[in-house]
């Protein structure tokens, strides 16, 4: 590695960390080793440690070795998914072990929890992470790790994320942090004690909405092995171009996530004014309840705005189909600007008591706010909160 975290900074890194020109051709830009497989010079002697792509690819190697630098992290591994990734983890675990995962995360996330691993035998305990004496009450002698995701998906709660680490290592618990809706631009969960920063790759750090991918980043060497044995030993892992992509992407990453937060900062703030709707969560707002902690971990807000709109589902209804701009789907971090309704998409699979205790109503609508004119964003927002659902009577 000669581009090192605390040697370069971040903007340099995303451009140079495993990316220097290739040895051959002096190519400038990491070439995409489409190969499934390499020539070996003799019997059990292949070329640089590379024998079959599952194992080990060029251009999977430069990006991981990219994304860990980004993490202030030693060691990465990309998945073909970021689902893939947090599957990975789990490898970390036996049949009898408990974890205890955030009780607002992604709704696959909470699917997986409680749909798969469950089934062989490891329990989760779902939590409001943002309250640490909480979770240090829920641990028991069976708890192997804690899933903290922050800020939440769908809601934006934030949790102490040093306070959750001091308390996972001294329960002997592995402290896993889903850092997908920050990017490391904006928060380095390692540097405050996490083993393991998961990415759903698709969002911020692909950042085009073009590719599906995840990662892992950790500084341990054991943990390091482990995910790299089940990652060859299990296979989900990204295609060469699926990796180029993704590292395109990075280049960019911090010229993005500025743009995406001085949207977000902006129309949060619109928002909060404006007569249709109730309540604007976003973590930079004053009014988040957790704005303090978010200034103190994180360097930035992000792109994330989630509120409740005046007048239940109906209303919902048509603001998320009287958008323009803001596209309605599901997925967040690219460039263009998302809409969606958790309840409906992407936290279905949550039952609807669950969503309703923890807060996922049918007026919440969260918004990925993409890097376009403000002035656009701003204006297509406003056009579809002003049409009024009229009664039918
Ligand atoms: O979609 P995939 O790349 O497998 O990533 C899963 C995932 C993991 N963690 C978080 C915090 C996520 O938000 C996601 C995926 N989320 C969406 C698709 C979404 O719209 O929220």
């Amino acid at each position: 590695m000669s581009f090192k975290p605390g040697e370069y900074s971040f903007e340099t890194l995303a451009i140079h960390a495993g990316q220097e020109p290739e040895a051959t051709t002096g190519a400038v830009v990491v070439p995409i080793f489409q190969t499934s497989t390499y020539a070996q010079e003799g019997l059990g002697k292949p070329k640089l440690g590379y024998d079959y792509s599952r194992a080990d690819n060029p251009t999977r190697a430069a990006y991981e070795e990219c994304i860990a630098a980004l993490e202030n992290g030693k060691y990465g591994t990309a998945y073909s998914s970021g689902m893939g990734a947090i599957n990975n983890c789990m490898y970390l675990l036996q049949s009898g072990d408990e974890v205890i995962v955030g009780d607002d995360v992604y709704g696959g996330t909470f699917r997986f929890f409680t749909k798969v691993i469950d089934g062989f035998g490891i329990k989760s305990k779902f939590i409001d992470t943002t309250d640490v004496a909480a979770v240090e009450a829920a641990f028991t002698p069976k708890t192997k790790m804690l899933w903290v995701e922050t800020p939440t998906n769908p809601l934006l709660k934030l949790s102490d994320l040093k306070a959750l680490a001091e308390l996972a290592r001294s329960k002997g618990a592995y402290m896993v942090v889903d850092n997908t809706f920050m990017s490391p631009y904006f928060q380095k969960p390692l540097d405050l004690g996490a083993h393991i920063v998961v990415h759903s790759a698709t969002k911020y750090l692909g950042g085009h909405s073009d590719v599906i991918g995840g990662a892992l980043v950790t500084n341990d060497s054991e943990i390091h092995e482990r995910m790299k044995f089940c990652q060859k030993s299990v296979g989900a892992v990204p295609g060469p171009f699926d990796c180029w992509l993704t590292m395109r992407g990075l280049k960019t990453l911090a010229v993005r996530m500025r743009e995406h937060e001085r949207n977000a900062i902006r129309l949060a703030q619109w928002l909060e004014e404006h007569e249709q709707v109730e309540r604007v969560i976003y973590p930079g707002l004053a009014s988040h309840p957790h704005h303090e902690l978010a200034k103190k971990q994180m360097s930035g807000f992000g792109g994330m705005v989630s509120f409740i709109v005046k007048g239940g589902l109906e209303q919902a209804r048509s603001v998320l189909e009287g958008t323009k701009v803001f596209l309605l789907a599901e997925s967040l971090g690219g460039v263009e600007s998302l809409i969606e309704h958790p309840a409906i998409m992407t936290h279905a699979s949550i039952p609807k008591e669950r969503r309703e205790e923890i807060g996922i109503s049918d007026g919440l609508i969260r918004l990925s706010v993409g890097i376009e004119a403000f002035e656009d964003l701003q204006k297509d927002l406003d056009a579809a909160l002003s049409s009024r659902v009229t009664c039918g009577c």
